[in-house]
């Protein structure tokens, strides 16, 4: 026992791996593909176990795929298998044989387990005691449930206001789990309900309700495989949504055409050889893009402004290429959008964005007769200074051509946990509204806080101003998920008391507050059963539809809880005789929470009936065509501007990425197949002639360094990888590269940080 402060890492490991380079890939998928995932599953899990586990992957009442959050199909489901080489990876990594036992946490020193890579902490296996890590202490030790419930309640009720106190969420706990844990949080006083989502597609939830009056996408499945053009903007789809390629494809087969708009050719928009599809795997398969315009980073603006002057041009030239009818009818604003165009010099913002004048004929020419226009996103749209803008805009050009509220046609901003949206839908969101307010008064006698709480980076900043003294993460692992590492390492060790409810090991339980607990939860694929009976949950999907999930394996360890009865025992603990809801009863009988769920939050009429089998949509007016809750019932363009870098010449822009093998902050191996690099994560791509203008070999070691308001960051030792990429241009891995980002550089509006849009630069090692 020491009382000094444990000199942890908040790093990844910098030790190299053995790096091998060879071309980028043509194509995704195909029979490699499927060879890794069963491979990665086999590994993991045993034959038998890895084949009966993925044989119910995203069938109709089996195992919702803890990976991302793409749709599956709403009738006929594949019985090759419905899910794809990261899915199987997905539950590889969940289902996994491997344990941390308590006689592992009695090895390893906390201290000592903080220098290992990330790759080896989450290899290290399932969770399957609660811990505790005691003040002082260096390692921690078995705790028995009741006591660290115990704990966490006095902790919280010793705070001054309930406003010390933040609850994190990670997209992967189901409606049920997030539920409950809102409701509990805002009868304990606060709305300090930071999530995945702040760091994620909050810039979309922003646009999107503020031009159609909802944050979530408007197009189904089916609209995919009808539109005439889908644009994929930022996103790499072949990686990390990989099913969306099978929804592609069915568009191209239907005739629709593809426009790619990303800093990178990635790999799975190129070709996709689909593993359900004999001939595919034997064949060529299909080309996805038909059109791939490789933008500068961060300079999607001045791209859509030069489309969108060139279908104005067309517009006035011949005419029936923007929808007046609907322009008309639907929407507000226009005509200012229209004219803001005119003070915009084409040759600049092609300058700007790297695309040439022929490219750009090539876009307006396939997007001026069409009719029917989805527009797909992810993170490289998100996580900039002006993500909010970059949405809108694409908004602007939807609303143009009348291309929302009709099949075939709308917004498919693509979500990235398995149930971040549902999440959201069912209550954790940072302020409250009035309907939430009245509706948890009714149902629960609950007067929650009106006051707005804390975001992802507002957290991170009270921990370390010391505002804020508890920290309880339900999922994710938000030390190395959020930006500058260093400083958020301070923020957490600065904190009384940290919690996280985890299904594995990762960093956030090494870099702690003064006394940390563990509590290990089920996993997605595990049996949840209560006195003999198994429950199943429910998650929502990227296109606003609700289904079931039952897990059907073994739990990792008898000592596991669901996530419902944890909360439900921690809320009973904490507010006792404060409330009149039966916490403990809720925690246990999931369909219980449904029925609270379907009392408070609209759309979920008949819950425990139609949750079952393929699941129902929620409300969605986008879809709908129906604006009414906006300014003049319609829909409203926005008049967005272009960013502003400032770049010196020795000054880059990096993007933050996520490689073939990770699921966030989760290392499931050490290639990065599609982008041709392989054993090695500290790698920096970057575009040949500006390596020999800095003098670099390919390969060679750099540091990358950011210099934000005098301070300098510095994330040390990478390979230089030439690649195709824009000049002026970078790409790395997160989490490596969060160390780089200060916490005050995040979206306007959405506060979501930065991470497309590094300002760095790079210099060799001495
Ligand atoms: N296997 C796997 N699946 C995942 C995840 C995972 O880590 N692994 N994560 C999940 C989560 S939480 C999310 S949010 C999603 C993330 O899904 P993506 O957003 O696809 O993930 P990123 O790797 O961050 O890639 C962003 C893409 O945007 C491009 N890009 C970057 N900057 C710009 C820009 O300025 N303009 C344009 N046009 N493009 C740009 C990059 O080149 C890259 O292709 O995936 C989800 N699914
Ligand atoms: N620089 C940079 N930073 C980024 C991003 C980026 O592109 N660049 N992307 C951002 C984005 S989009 C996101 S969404 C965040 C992700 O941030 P988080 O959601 O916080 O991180 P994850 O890595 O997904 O969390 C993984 C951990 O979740 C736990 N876990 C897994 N399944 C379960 C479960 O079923 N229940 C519970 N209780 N725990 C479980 C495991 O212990 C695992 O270690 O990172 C963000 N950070
Ligand atoms: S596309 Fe996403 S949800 Fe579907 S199987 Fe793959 S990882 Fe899982
Ligand atoms: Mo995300």
């Amino acid at each position: 026992m020491t009382s000094e402060k444990r000199k942890v890492n908040p790093l990844t490991s910098e030790l190299l791996t053995n790096i091998k380079l060879k071309a980028p890939a043509q194509y995704a998928a195909g029979a490699y593909g499927v060879k890794v995932a069963l491979e990665h599953a086999i590994e993991e899990m045993g034959a038998v176990r890895a084949f009966q586990t993925l044989a119910k992957l995203n069938q109709k009442n089996g195992i919702d795929c803890p990976g991302c959050a793409w749709p599956d199909p709403d009738d006929k489901r594949s019985v090759l298998g419905e899910y794809c080489e990261n899915g199987a990876k997905a539950i590889a990594e969940e289902a996994t044989l491997k344990r941390v036992t308590p006689d592992f946490f009695a090895q390893y020193s906390v201290e000592e387990m903080s220098q290992w890579s990330d790759y080896k902490i989450g290899k290290s296996g399932r969770l399957t005691h609660p811990m505790v890590l005691r003040e002082g202490s260096s390692h921690y030790e078995k705790i028995a449930w009741m006591d660290a419930f115990k704990m966490i309640a006095d902790e919280l009720n010793g705070l001054d206001s309930p406003d010390e106190a933040v609850f994190y969420t990670s997209g992967r706990s189901s409606n049920e789990a997030a539920f409950l844990y809102g409701v509990f949080i805002r009868a304990f006083g606060t709305n300090n309900m930071p999530d995945c989502s702040n760091m994620c597609h909050e810039s979309s939830g922003k646009a999107l309700s503020s031009t159609l009056g909802i944050g979530k996408g408007s197009v189904t499945l089916d609209d995919l495989h009808e539109a005439e053009v889908v644009m994929v903007i930022g996103q790499n789809p072949g990686t990390n949504h990989p099913r969306m390629l099978s929804a592609l494809q069915k568009l191209k087969e239907n005739g629709g055409k593809v426009i790619t708009i990303n800093p990178l050719e990635e790999a799975g928009l190129k070709r996709f050889k689909n593993p359900q599809k004999i001939g595919d795997l034997l064949g060529r398969g299909t080309a996805i893009t038909d059109l791939f315009l490789q933008v500068k980073i961060n300079e999607d603006i001045a791209l859509l402004k030069a489309i969108l002057k060139g279908l104005k041009a067309k517009e006035e030239a011949e005419g029936d290429v923007f929808d007046w009818d609907f322009i008309e009818n639907k929407t507000s604003g226009a005509k200012a959008v229209l004219e803001d165009l005119e003070q915009y010099d084409l040759h600049e913002l092609l300058e700007r964005s790297g695309i040439s004048k022929a490219e750009l004929e090539e876009a307006v020419a396939l997007l001026a007769p069409a009719k029917k226009i989805i527009i797909c996103w992810a993170m490289g749209l998100t996580q900039h200074k002006n993500g909010v803008q970059n949405i809108q805009e694409c908004v602007n050009l939807l609303l143009l051509k009348g291309s929302i509220g009709k099949q075939g046609a709308g917004t498919c901003p693509v979500r990235g946990h398995s149930n971040v949206q549902g999440d959201r839908t069912v209550g954790i969101v940072h302020g409250t509204s009035e309907a939430l307010h009245a509706a948890l008064k009714t149902t629960f006698g609950i007067d929650a806080p009106r006051k707005k709480g804390l975001d992802t980076v507002e957290s991170v900043m009270a921990m370390h101003e010391g505002k804020a003294k508890v920290f309880f993460g339900l999922g994710g692992n938000f030390v190395s998920a959020i930006s500058d590492t260093n400083y958020t390492a301070a923020a957490f060790q600065g904190c009384n008391l940290t919690v996280q409810v985890s299904t594995k090991l990762n960093r956030s339980h090494l870099i702690t507050g003064k006394t940390a607990l563990i509590l290990p939860t089920l996993g997605r694929s595990e049996k949840d059963l209560k006195d003999g009976k198994a429950r199943f949950v429910s998650v929502e999907n990227s296109m606003g539809k609700v289904h079931s999930s039952q897990g059907s394996l073994p739990p990792a360890s008898e000592h596991l809880m669901s996530e419902p009865d944890i909360i439900g025992q921690i809320a009973a603990a904490t507010l006792k005789g404060r409330t009149s809801v039966d916490w403990i009863a809720l925690g246990q009988d999931y369909a219980l929470i449904r029925n609270k769920i379907e009392a408070v939050i609209q759309g979920f009429k008949g819950y425990n009936h139609r949750v079952k089998d393929a699941g129902f949509y929620l409300p969605n007016n986008a879809r709908a065509g129906d604006f009414s809750k906006l300014p003049d019932g319609k829909a409203q363009f926005t008049v967005c501007n272009l960013p502003e870098h400032h770049l010196k010449a020795d000054e880059y822009l990096l993007m933050t990425i996520r490689s073939h093998d990770q699921f966030n902050t989760t290392i499931y191996g050490l290639h990065d197949r599609y982008r041709g690099v392989y054993n090695e994560r500290r790698v920096l791509f970057m575009h040949p002639e500006d390596m020999q203008k800095q003098g670099l070999e390919k390969l060679e070691l750099v540091n990358i360094i950011s210099e934000y308001d005098g301070v300098r960051r510095i994330a040390e030792k990478f390979h230089v990888v030439p690649y195709s990429i824009p000049k002026q241009n970078l790409a790395t891995y997160f989490p490596e590269a969060n160390v780089l980002i200060p916490i005050d550089a995040y979206a306007d509006k959405s506060q979501t940080p930065i991470s497309k849009s590094v300002k760095v630069r790079v210099e060799k090692r001495g």
